[in-house]
Order: structure tokens, then sequence, then C-alpha cells
């Protein structure tokens, strides 16, 4: 038997702290509630729980704009609630990994108000990333994720700052080797207090390239992409095996790359399996396939998932890395539109159906499974009616830039769109039972509750043993029992390449085999596929087996 990693058999529940479960009755989740649910959790099966950030934060983006890497945001609780939280997460079994938010901090932190404050005789000048105005505008082309320009003019200066995402996220100066040793600091800092690693932020745009040049526009583009010039940048493996021999080898815990523009051959060095830099990274390749067509509108469209473009993506990442670097496996997290909205059907006769389909499908791949919070319940993508429905400045900010500012859309249409893709559909609270918001909170929450929590919540759920929970949790148990699923190889079923509704492949690990075949569509199928009578099915999504044939939604999973 092969030696396996620990965090190669874990299964990942992917915790959004704001919205899990508010326990003082001011409509913020926070540290005390996610204590609440801790059995919850153990009774799913999963094994490493990831926090997404809960410091000391201005809270512009989620928490993803720090102003206090060792202080905990307020909102949220204490350090006390925290070392609460890590010993009974531990006493159950649980491992809990943080969120290293470390290409950006906040333009609160100590810091950026330090580097700031004077061009000259500051050690924490070229903390971030200034420079001069050219012709009197922006250093270079580069656009914001969240729109607008990436570069702030700072007066007291006269200098451009540098930041990718918003004004108030300045780009820390990775390049500069105080701003490494810091964050090791931090990071070991952190393993005092028995945490078991690290989810990285943009970690692959943390080495920006010299001369800081323009990025590739289409002509209607606003802005260059600056990820297209930034991401796995010259010294970013420089950097993580620096991170990897003074932090991360010293400890026996699981790391996972958020490496926005991440290719396979990049993967290969992030999740190299000699464990120079990490264990594992997202990559984005599925998570692209419905952007718009038109560069200027990015992720702002409605098209539909092509099965096929998506079948390709998932066909590659499991092939090519196999033997040589480690998967991750995610279909949603707190930035996504839900899966099953997103690739399946949340229509209430397909809904169950298609969300126990699309967890069979992922959960069988090779790879460190992720659950983001409610995904085990089925949840669904929220309606929102207006604009002022919306709390993330992604949305915000990009209705004010395409609909008001450059009238590249109207309201309506870009109100559908971000129906479809807003950051807030993952971020509605979670829905708990058929009581006031959901059980969430008694107070009103900081973002609406989605409107079907009657139907869709945790307690329904718990009591269906033929329901989406438990169906994540016999998913789980076998990937802990079968070592097929942690070792055995994927190829496609022989033609199935260009199947226009079943996505279906096979696993092979020494003598035994798993196929999966799984209907993407809401048609009902047939197909046939040659094994041995002496399979038996692992898992399925309807009661029974009619030979041949796939009902809408249908996954069949069989063993031999
Ligand atoms: O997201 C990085 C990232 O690439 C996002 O721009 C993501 O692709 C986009 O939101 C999808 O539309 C990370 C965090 O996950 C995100 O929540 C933060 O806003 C961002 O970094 C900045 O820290
Ligand atoms: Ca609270």
């Amino acid at each position: 038997m092969t030696d396996i990693k620990w965090w190669q058999k874990a299964v990942v529940y992917q915790i959004y702290p704001k919205s899990f479960q508010d326990s003082n009755h001011d409509g913020i989740g926070d540290l005390k509630g996610i204590i609440e649910h801790l059995d919850y959790l153990k009774l799913l099966g999963v094994d490493v729980l990831w926090l997404n950030p809960i410091y000391k934060t201005r809270d512009i983006d989620g928490g993803y704009d720090i102003s206090d890497y060792q202080a905990i945001n307020p909102d949220f609780g204490t350090m006390a609630d925290f070392d609460l939280l890590i010993q009974q997460a531990h006493q159950r079994g649980l491992k809990i990994i943080m969120d290293l938010v470390v290409n950006h901090t906040s333009d609160y932190h100590e810091w950026f108000q330090k580097s700031r404050a004077q061009k000259e005789n500051n050690v924490y000048r070229d903390y971030y990333i200034w420079r001069d105005p050219v012709d009197d505008h922006e250093p270079n082309n580069w656009g914001s994720a969240f729109s607008g320009p990436a570069w702030q003019y700072d007066p007291v200066t006269q200098q451009y700052y540098l930041h990718i995402f918003a004004k108030e996220q300045p780009d820390l100066n990775w390049d500069n080797t105080n701003v490494r040793n810091a964050v090791f600091d931090m990071m070991n800092w952190w393993a005092t207090k028995g945490i078991d690693g690290f989810r990285m932020d943009v970690i692959s745009l943390i080495s920006k390239p010299k001369n800081l040049p323009d990025a590739p526009k289409a002509a209607n583009e606003l802005y260059g992409k600056a990820g297209s010039v930034v991401a796995n940048g010259p010294h970013v493996h420089d950097y993580l095996r620096e991170m990897n021999q003074k932090v991360l080898s010293h400890h026996n815990w699981m790391t996972v790359g958020e490496t926005s523009g991440v290719t396979i051959d990049e993967a290969k060095k992030y999740a190299n399996l000699d464990g120079s830099e990490l264990n594992m990274v997202f990559h984005f390749k599925h998570m692209g396939l419905d952007r718009n067509v038109n560069p200027a509108l990015g992720k702002w469209c409605d098209q539909p998932v092509p099965l096929k473009t998506l079948r390709s993506v998932l066909t590659d990442w499991q092939q090519q890395l196999h033997g040589q670097a480690w998967n991750s496996l995610y279909w949603n997290n707190h930035d996504q539109p839900r899966v099953v909205s997103r690739f399946g059907n949340d229509a209430p006769e397909y809904r169950v159906y298609a969300a126990k389909m699309l967890a069979a499908l992922l959960h069988f791949m090779q790879g460190t499974p992720y659950i983001y919070q409610g995904e085990e319940l089925g949840m669904t993508n929220a309606t929102f009616r207006s604009s002022a429905d919306f709390r993330d400045l992604e949305s915000i900010n990009a209705y004010h830039e395409l609909v008001d500012k450059n009238n590249l859309l109207d309201g309506p249409t870009m109100l559908r769109y971000l129906n479809r893709h807003s950051r807030d559909n993952a971020r509605t609270p979670m829905q708990w039972r058929d009581a006031p918001n959901a059980g969430f909170s008694d107070h009103q929450p900081w973002l609406a509750v989605n409107e079907n929590y009657p139907e869709i919540n945790a307690e329904n759920e718990v009591n269906d043993p033929n329901g989406i929970f438990h169906f994540y949790r016999r998913l789980i148990a076998l990937r802990h029992k079968l070592p097929i699923i942690t070792l055995g190889d994927y190829c496609l079923v022989p033609g199935n390449e260009n199947d226009d509704a079943v996505f279906a492949y096979t696993r092979q690990y020494e003598t035994d085999h798993l196929m999966v075949i799984a209907n993407f569509t809401q048609e009902t199928v047939q197909r046939h596929y040659a094994f041995p009578e002496s399979k038996t099915r692992l898992v399925q999504n309807y009661p029974d087996d009619l030979a041949d044939t796939l009902r809408p939604y249908e996954v069949k999973v069989y063993q031999y």
C-alpha cells in the first residue's frame, strides 16, 4: 500500500463564519456559533474545518482585508473563543485550518499605515508596492478584480500603491525579505495556537513580474487583467519553498493554495508530491466555463456550463496530476454560486437528484474533497430582486461600473447575471431549521436568508436517511474505507468524451474497479456499459436500478 498522507484521505468542510451561526443575537455568525454545531459536523463525518478569515478587519471584503493577523475579529468573538473552538474541535477529532491572506493586508494594518507615512527613511515603505505616476496616470493598465484601476493615488507621498483587489487591500511586496519573515513569524505564532494548516489566499499572485508591465487588454476592456501577468510570477516557487523550509515542514499540517491562474504544469510544482511546497491547490478551470463571451463582462453572464468542456477539464486535471501532484476537489466555495444551481438543476422536482449526482461525481475522483457549508443540504442560489439586496463589494462595484458608469449592460440584465454569479449566493445564512431566519439568528441577519429555508434546512436533512446530508455521509465514509478512491487511476469510459448527456469514468487500483455514471440532464437516456455481472452498486440516487437506463440526474456507482 502506498504511503498515504492523512490529508489525502481527509474531507474538508468550509465554514464562512459570518453566515454559519449567530450565538449572541447580532445577526452575524461567530466562533461560539461554530462550537454549537461541531457535533453536526462530526455526524457528517468530515475531518477538517477550513475557516474563512476570522482576523481583525475593516470587513470591506468579507474579512480578506486584515488589519491584525494575530487578533480575532470582534464581530466573531475573542481569542478565548478561538482557543475553546480549537479545543472542542480537536476533542472531536476535527482538525482546523485557517485562511492565510498574505498577498495583501488591509489599509488599516499598521504596516501600511507606517508605509504610507513617508517615502524616505522608512523601513516600512517597501513592505508595499509604490510607484510614481506615469504622465499623471496610474503606473500601468492593470484593473482591480473588484472593478476600477488596480492603483490608488496617495497624496501624502504623491505616489500610487498597487491593489489587485480593493483599494483597501494594498498588495504586500514579497520581494522584501522583511515581509516574508514577518509572514513566516505570524504563521509560526498560529502554530503555537494548535492549528492544523492553512488555505492560502491568491498565493499564486505574491511574486509580481519585474517592471510591472501592462497586461493584455481587449479593445473594449476597460483595464488589463492583472492576474494574466501576475499569476505564477518569477519567484513564487522560491518564496513557497522558503515558507516550507521556515514553517510548513516543521508541522504535520495540511496546506492548500488558492492559485488563481494556475495551469496543470504550475500545479505540478505547487502541489508536488515531494512536499517541498504545498500539499494541493485549488484551480479555477471548471469555474470559468460559463464566463461571458464579451471579455469586458467577465464572469457576469447566464450561460449554462457545457458538459463536454466540464468533463474535459476535470479529466485533464485527474489524469495529468495522477502520480505527480495532488488535486483538490470542489464545486463551490464562498466566491462561487451554489453548485446545484450552477452545474445541476435547482427546480424542486430535480434538486435532490442533481445535488446527489454532483456530489457522487466529484467524491469518487482522486484528490481531497471540499464541502462548502450548505452544499450537504442542497442549498441553492438565492433570489435577489434589486441591486440593493447585495452586500458583496464585487457585485456592488460591478453593477456600478457596468451599468451606471459605462452603460455596458442594462439594469435588469445585470441583475439576472448577479442572481447567477454573485458571491452573495454562497453567503446567505446557513439554513438550520424551519424557524425565523432559518435558526441562524434571532436578529436581522447581515444578509437575507434564502426564502427556501422552510424546505431546505439541516433539521429536515438530518432526519431524512434518504436525503442529501446522509448521501454525503456515505460518500465520506467510502473515501475513508476504500483505498481505490484515494489511490486509483482515472479514465473516462471509452467514447464518453463525446456524450452530450452522461459523464462516465472508471477508477482502478490493483484488482479493484469503480465505475461512476452520471446523467447531467433532465431527460431519461439509454446507455449500455459493459462490466462483470459480479458488480455491486455502491451508491445511487434512485431507489432502483433500471438496466441501461439513466433517469433525470441519475447517478450510479458500481464496484467490481
Ligand atoms: O479570491 C481570489 C479570486 O480569484 C477571486 O477574485 C475570485 O476568483 C472571484 O471572487 C470570483 O469571482 C480570494 C478570496 O477567496 C476572495 O473571497 C477574496 O475576495 C480575494 O481572494 C481577495 O482576498
Ligand atoms: Ca454574532
